[in-house]
């Protein structure tokens, strides 16, 4: 068992994960840097001295393998930072039951099963904190992303709901609500000429990046977190007002 606080992102081979996983191993936590590519993965690890697995959230016997090994390993897992998503950009007329189950089984049912795999390691502990990537879109009600904006009400009710079950096991989840964010994922898809008009309405003049997120992230998976849960802090340079 290892002294050092250990922390999972999903999602952290690059954007806004690799920016949390950065944050945190500043802070001095071993992150588990876990992403569907591999590649990028290891890339972000062996900047941070983290450790690299390939990990698909929505495959229930992939996550409960890798949160098996992570437990073997360390004992412990402190942290857990739900950030792989999928961000769609399809307006309603070419949005189809498929391409809005396929959001739904990444954004939602794998937020639920690696909640559901490391929650009990959790637990055992008696101290646990889980930060869920939402997204501000669930203010805003942007369009061409029905499914995502959806299935972000969902990781914030999941939230909301959860915080008061688990609170009695030491495990605090809050949920983090970002704004538009120049990762690398935003600009391959309509997304990216979002700025334009998004930029004007923020309090700050310039896009965010995932430097942006980051801190609000760490703070919530901090120990000075203990009397906050359920809630959703949403970071978004004052896009909107929550
Ligand atoms: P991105 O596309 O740049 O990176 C997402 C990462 O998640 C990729 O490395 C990808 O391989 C990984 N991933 C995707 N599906 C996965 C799966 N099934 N299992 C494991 N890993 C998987 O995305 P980003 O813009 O950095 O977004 C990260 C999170 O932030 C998402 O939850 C997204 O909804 C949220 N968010 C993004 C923005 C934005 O404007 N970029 C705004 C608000 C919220
Ligand atoms: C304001 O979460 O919050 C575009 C794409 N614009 O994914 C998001 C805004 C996007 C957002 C998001």
């Amino acid at each position: 068992m290892t002294e050092q606080r250990v922390a999972i992102v999903t999602g952290a081979a690059q954007g806004i994960g690799a920016g949390i996983a950065r944050e945190l191993a500043n802070d001095g936590v071993k992150v588990v840097v876990a992403d569907l590519n591999l590649e990028g993965a290891e890339t972000v690890a062996a900047e941070i001295d983290g450790i690299a697995k390939r990990l698909d959230i929505s495959d229930p016997a992939a996550v409960a393998q890798v949160v098996g090994e992570i437990d073997a390993e360390f004992g412990r897992i402190d942290i857990l930072v739900n950030n792989a998503g999928v961000v769609p950009f399809t307006p309603w007329e070419e949005l189809t039951f498929e391409g809005w189950q396929r959001t739904f089984s990444v954004n939602a049912n794998g937020l639920f099963l690696m909640v559901k795999a490391v929650e009990p390691i959790m637990k055992r502990a008696g101290y646990g904190r889980i930060v869920n990537i939402a997204s501000n879109t669930f203010v805003a009600g942007t369009p061409n992303c029905a499914d995502y904006v959806a299935t972000k009400g969902a990781v914030i009710g999941f939230t909301r709901a959860l915080a008061g079950e688990i609170g009695k096991d030491g495990v605090t989840i809050n949920a983090v609500a970002p704004g538009i964010i120049a990762s690398e994922g935003v600009f391959t898809t309509g997304h990216g000429d979002g700025f334009d008009y998004v930029v004007p309405m923020q309090a700050f003049d310039r896009r965010g990046v995932p430097a942006d997120i980051a801190p609000a992230v760490a703070f919530l998976a901090s120990e000075k977190a203990e009397w906050i849960t359920g809630q959703t802090l949403v970071v978004d340079g004052g896009h909107t007002r929550n």
